[in-house]
C-alpha cells in the first residue's frame, strides 16, 4: 500500500500516522488523547496499547518477528477463518484441507477504511476481502471488518459477511487471540472460566469441567473453553493490576501460556517471555464455529479495561 497515498487519505496530524517498518510492513502509529498504539496493517495487527498513565497492556515478543507473510508473535492477532491448525484438526468445520495455522487473515494485507477521533479516542476500521489465496483455501465471497477505539479502555469488533450469491454457507472459526502483559504469570488468578466445560490440548484434547474458583498457571495451559459468554479478569498479582475483559458475539475462550515447557518450540518467543504473558481470547471455535447463510453477518466484539487490583 503507498505510505503517502495512505497518509493523505487518513492521517491524523499528531494523531495517527502512517510509516513502514524496515522489512517493509506497514503501521499506523497512534497517538490518541487517552492512549498510544501501533497497529501492523498485515493482519490488522494490533501490537502495542499504553492507556495514558497505565504499563504496556499487550505482550509482543522481542523476538517476534516481522516480515511480510509472516506471523507476528504478540498483541492482538487475528484468526479468522479456521483455529489452529487447519489439516488434521479434528474440529469441524475444517476437513483436511491446506492453510496456515489460525488462518490467513493474519497475514494478510488489510486495507484501513475509516479513521476519526471522537473524544479521546481514535476510532479505526480495516477490512479484507477474498483473494487468491483465500480463494485457493476455499474462501470466496466474504467480507471481514475489524473496528478499533483506542483509548483509556480497548475495544475491538471483528465483523464477518457472507456475501455468497448461492446457497453457499460461509462457515468459519474466529478469534482475537490476545496477548496480555502480565508481571508474572505464575502468579496470575484468571476469573470468569468456572463450571465452564474446556477442551484440554495439552491433554489429547479430552473435554473437562473448569473447577469453581480461579485458573490459575502452573504448566503449558491450553484450553478452549466453550459455549461460555462470560466476561473474564486477569488479576496481575505481581503488578497490582486487573485487565478485565469484556466481549459479545462470542462463546468461546482460549487461555494458552506455553511455560517454560513448550517456549523453546517457539523461535519467535522469549526463552522466559513465557512468564510475561497470558492469551486470554474471545472466540468463536470448535463446536461454536459461525455458520452464515449467503447475506447474513456475525459481529464479535472484546472491551478491554485495567484497574488497580486493590
Ligand atoms: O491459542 C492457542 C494456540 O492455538 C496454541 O495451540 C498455540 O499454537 C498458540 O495458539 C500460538 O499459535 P501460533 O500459530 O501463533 O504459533
Amino acid at each position: 500500500m503507498n505510505l503517502s497515498d495512505l497518509n493523505e487519505r487518513l492521517s491524523i496530524p499528531g494523531i495517527l500516522n502512517f510509516g513502514a517498518s524496515a522489512d517493509n510492513l506497514t503501521y499506523a502509529e497512534i497517538q490518541a488523547p487517552a492512549a498510544n498504539a501501533k497497529l501492523f496493517l498485515q493482519g490488522a495487527q494490533l501490537v502495542s496499547w499504553q492507556p495514558q498513565g497505565a504499563d504496556p497492556v499487550l505482550y509482543l515478543s522481542p523476538r517476534s518477528q516481522f516480515d511480510p507473510g509472516r506471523p507476528i508473535r504478540g498483541g492482538i492477532p487475528v484468526v479468522f477463518p479456521w483455529f489452529g491448525p487447519r489439516a488434521g484438526e479434528p474440529a469441524p468445520p475444517h476437513a483436511d484441507l491446506p492453510g496456515p495455522a489460525h488462518g490467513f487473515a493474519r497475514t494478510s494485507e488489510w486495507e484501513p477504511v475509516f479513521a476519526a477521533v471522537s473524544g479521546e479516542d481514535l476510532h479505526l476500521t480495516l477490512a479484507l476481502g477474498p483473494s487468491n489465496e483465500s480463494r485457493s483455501f476455499g474462501f470466496d465471497a466474504f467480507r471481514v471488518v475489524l473496528s478499533l477505539r483506542i483509548g483509556r479502555t480497548l475495544s475491538l469488533e471483528l465483523g464477518v459477511a457472507n456475501d455468497a450469491a448461492a446457497a453457499q454457507p460461509l462457515v468459519f472459526e474466529e478469534a482475537l487471540h490476545t496477548y496480555f502483559h502480565v508481571a508474572d504469570a505464575t502468579q496470575v488468578k484468571l476469573l470468569g472460566l468456572s463450571n465452564t466445560t474446556y477442551i484440554d490440548k495439552r491433554d489429547g484434547s479430552a473435554r473437562k469441567l473448569q473447577p469453581d474458583g480461579p485458573v490459575t498457571l502452573t504448566d503449558a495451559t491450553d484450553r478452549v473453553y466453550l459455549d461460555t459468554e462470560r466476561a473474564c479478569a486477569i488479576e496481575d498479582v505481581a503488578a497490582d493490576r486487573r485487565i478485565v475483559i469484556e466481549k459479545a458475539g462470542s462463546r468461546s475462550t482460549v487461555v494458552w501460556n506455553p511455560w517454560s515447557t513448550l517456549s523453546p518450540t517457539f523461535p519467535d518467543m522469549d526463552p522466559n517471555g513465557w512468564t510475561q504473558m497470558v492469551c486470554v481470547e474471545t472466540a468463536n471455535v470448535d463446536r461454536n464455529a459461525v455458520a452464515l447463510a449467503p447475506g447474513e453477518s456475525h459481529t464479535m466484539s472484546v472491551h478491554i479495561a485495567v484497574e488497580n487490583l486493590a
